[in-house]
């Protein structure tokens, strides 16, 4: 929706195709494909194939991360690296290839590549196109007939856990005015009366000043909403900042916990330890806020007996009334990101093409140690039985 409309203020036409809620293939003069790393690919590589003589570019994380090998296959003319809003503009304005920042593109000699275009923090952005999508037919996906607006009012963030991609390319962290949010959601909320917001945003609290502006520009649109946190950050944040969040609408913050291990979350580089993750878990309890918690397990070096520390750490918040929502990850190796160096080190063979890449789940077990693989999914068909509120198998990867 960004780039809709950078190209719309270009004065061009844009149709989006979402692969979740049905694929067509509009006439079009330049296709363009967002993929993350994982199956994805699979859909973009099949969409592309439906364009022989449209150019065809891909961007998004994957094709950032890995550019040649993305430009390399046969089915994409070009790659942009990084942003794509100015990029996509000029190649619909058909301006020489040679002259776009961050393009990738080949011809009789070979691949190509321009200088990489400057980084445009998440407030200068164009702001989505909401008018290019309805959102009631993704609020008709979402479960039990809940009317939930996922939202992006920042981006980035300045720490660098190992699994994480975010530091590749928004190692900055950039927040909207709480203006312009609050000014987005209420038109929204106007044209299709939902109640809540999921905020996507990285990570929320970092820059406090900000946090306290969005809570009282978002309070006044009357919806509630939740975020995602570090626990260092919740233990370490003055009262009356949750104070104000909570009278805010704020009622659920997401933690990634990761692990139950002190030497697991140093070597993956989290910045946290078990007790902070106890003491925010208990914290935000406290004040009345109910909590989601993402653990991952197999990631490289772990143990059997760091595997069980987790195990046990997830046990003993379990029957918190507060606990609303766990997720157990497996460890995904992402290129770009400093655990998949240690994960090749370790033997981990990586894709060598674009639609290898496509094969790669973000739910696989093919290196996780079977014995925690067994304990994790036996605890995970516990949750499922004795639980079922609290145990969030990624799902909602599938909605939005
Ligand atoms: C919101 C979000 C989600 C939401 C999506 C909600 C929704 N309705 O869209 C949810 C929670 C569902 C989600 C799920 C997942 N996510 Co996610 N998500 C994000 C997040 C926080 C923001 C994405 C976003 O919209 N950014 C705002 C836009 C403007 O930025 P952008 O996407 O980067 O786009 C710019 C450029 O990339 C480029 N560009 C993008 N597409 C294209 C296309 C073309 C043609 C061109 C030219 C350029 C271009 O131009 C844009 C603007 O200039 C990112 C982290 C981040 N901050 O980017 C992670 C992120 C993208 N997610 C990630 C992952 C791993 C996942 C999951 C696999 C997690 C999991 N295990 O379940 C799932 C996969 C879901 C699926 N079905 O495939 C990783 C991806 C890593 C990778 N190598 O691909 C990221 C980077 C998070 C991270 N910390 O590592 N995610
Ligand atoms: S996992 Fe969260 S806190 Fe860690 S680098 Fe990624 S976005 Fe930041």
């Amino acid at each position: 929706m960004v780039l809709a409309r950078a190209l719309r203020e270009g004065d061009h036409d844009v149709e989006i195709v979402d692969g979740r809620l049905g694929v067509s293939y509009p006439d079009a003069d330049l296709v363009g494909v967002s993929a993350l790393t994982g199956n994805q690919i699979m859909d973009g590589l099949e969409f592309s194939g439906h364009y022989p003589d449209t150019p065809v570019v891909w961007g998004g994380w994957h094709p950032t991360l890995l550019p040649e090998e993305t430009v390399a296959n046969d089915l994409v003319d070009y790659v942009v690296e990084g942003q794509g809003h100015e990029a996509l503009l000029k190649m619909a304005n058909e301006e020489d290839d040679a002259e776009i920042p961050g393009l990738w593109w080949k011809d009789y000699q070979g691949i190509h590549r321009n200088d990489p275009a400057p980084y445009t923090p998440f407030e200068y952005l164009p702001r989505p196109d909401w008018n290019r999508v309805n959102l009631q037919r993704y609020f008709d996906l979402m479960p039990m007939g809940r009317r939930e607006l996922p939202y992006m009012a920042s981006d980035g963030c300045v720490y660098r856990c190992g699994y994480c991609s975010i530091g590749y390319l928004k190692h900055k962290w950039s927040g909207v005015s709480p203006l312009v949010v609050q000014e987005e959601l209420r038109k929204l909320k106007w044209d299709y009366d939902f109640d809540e917001v999921w905020l996507c945003d990285d990570l929320f609290f970092l820059n406090r000043p900000w946090s306290e502006d969005f809570c009282g520009a978002i309070r006044d649109t009357g919806l509630r909403w939740h975020c995602s946190s570090r626990a260092d950050i919740i233990s370490k944040i003055p009262e009356e900042y949750l104070v104000v969040a909570r009278e805010s609408g704020l009622y659920k913050v997401i933690l990634g916990i990761e692990s139950g291990s002190n030497a697991t979350l140093k070597r993956i580089n989290k910045g946290t330890t078990v007790a902070q993750n106890f003491g925010a878990i208990k914290r935000l309890s406290s004040m009345g806020f109910d909590v989601g918690c993402h653990f991952l397990f197999g990631t490289p070096g772990e143990t059997r007996a760091d595997a069980d520390l987790t195990l046990r750490f997830i046990r003993k918040i379990l029957l918190n009334r507060s606990i609303k929502m766990l997720s157990l990850y497996y460890y995904t190796p992402y290129p770009g990101t400093d655990l998949f160096d240690r994960w090749v080190e370790g033997g981990g063979r990586p894709p060598v093409s674009l639609a290898e890449w496509g094969r790669v789940g973000w739910h696989r077990v093919e290196d996780i140690d079977p014995y925690v693989v067994k304990r994790v999914e036996r605890l995970r068909s516990f949750l499922k039985r004795r639980l079922p509120g609290k145990v969030a198998y990624a799902i909602f990867g599938n909605l939005f």
